[in-house]
């Protein structure tokens, strides 16, 4: 059994869709960010950066100790290796999935993140972020749309590197992009969809998704120094 830390966002979605197309019992113990979970002693324990996706594996490989592992590339990478699927096998197929894992962990997610918070959460209208994370959003669509032209998935076959972009499109329209402009990203993103590990994956939690986000919840998420918020999960 593996332990799910999870909340209904884009770095949550790429491993609840993980543990669903990869067929793994696990069980969701929800993270609420907003009210400050993710800084519960228990959860640092496993995931010091005070962010989740996080998971425990209780029945690792080779047995032993549970193993604890966050960041969702790592989580990724691990339960890839675990069941010997959507990472290839062969050097140069594993290369291509891996470089595409580190431009969604590296580039598409921290931009696209920032993006979000320019475009919806900042108390101010700064219009250069919001024209600098716009832009950047753009570039890497279009990153994506010429890797995509010819190509079903990101690396031929599908991979966890599908599954570490596509929940950060979702949210394409609050990024300000148009998938009409990306004609290969929109084909992938449909097909994408129509996927039932990916449905099962994005609906997990799905009752909380989308929650406005209240002062309190802005900032514990924004408030953050190297003190760093207290718990507070009132
Ligand atoms: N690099 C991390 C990023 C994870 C991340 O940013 N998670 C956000 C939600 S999408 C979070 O837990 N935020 C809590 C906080 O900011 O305190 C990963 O890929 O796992």
């Amino acid at each position: 059994m593996i332990d799910l830390y999870y909340w209904p966002t884009p770095n949550g979605w790429k491993i609840s869709i993980a543990l669903e197309e990869m067929e793994l019992p696990y069980r969701t113990v929800p993270v609420n960010i907003g009210r400050g979970e993710q800084f519960e002693p228990g959860f640092l324990a496993i995931s010091p950066n005070n962010r989740m996706p996080a998971i425990v594996d209780h029945e690792p490989e080779g047995g032993g100790e549970p193993i604890p592992v966050f960041e969702s590339g790592a989580i990724l990478l691990y339960l890839a290796e675990k069941t010997g699927r959507f990472l290839p096998r062969d050097l140069r197929g594993r290369v291509e999935v891996t470089e595409w894992l580190m431009w969604q962990i590296g580039g598409l997610g921290p931009m696209l993140g920032q993006n979000h918070h320019f475009r919806v959460y900042a108390a101010d209208n700064l219009q250069y972020a919001v024209d600098r994370y716009t832009n950047e959003t753009g570039r890497l669509y279009g990153v994506l749309d010429k890797r995509l032209k010819g190509r079903e998935y990101i690396c031929g076959d599908y991979s966890i590197a599908d599954m570490a972009c596509w929940p950060w499109i979702v949210p394409h329209e609050r990024q300000g992009q148009k998938l009409a402009d990306f004609p290969n990203v929109n084909r992938w993103y449909e097909t994408m969809k129509t996927r039932p590990g990916v449905q099962r994956g994005f609906d997990v939690l799905k009752e909380v998704r989308g929650a406005k986000m209240d002062e309190k919840a802005k900032s514990i998420l924004f408030g953050q120094t190297a003190v760093t918020a207290p718990r507070d999960v009132s």
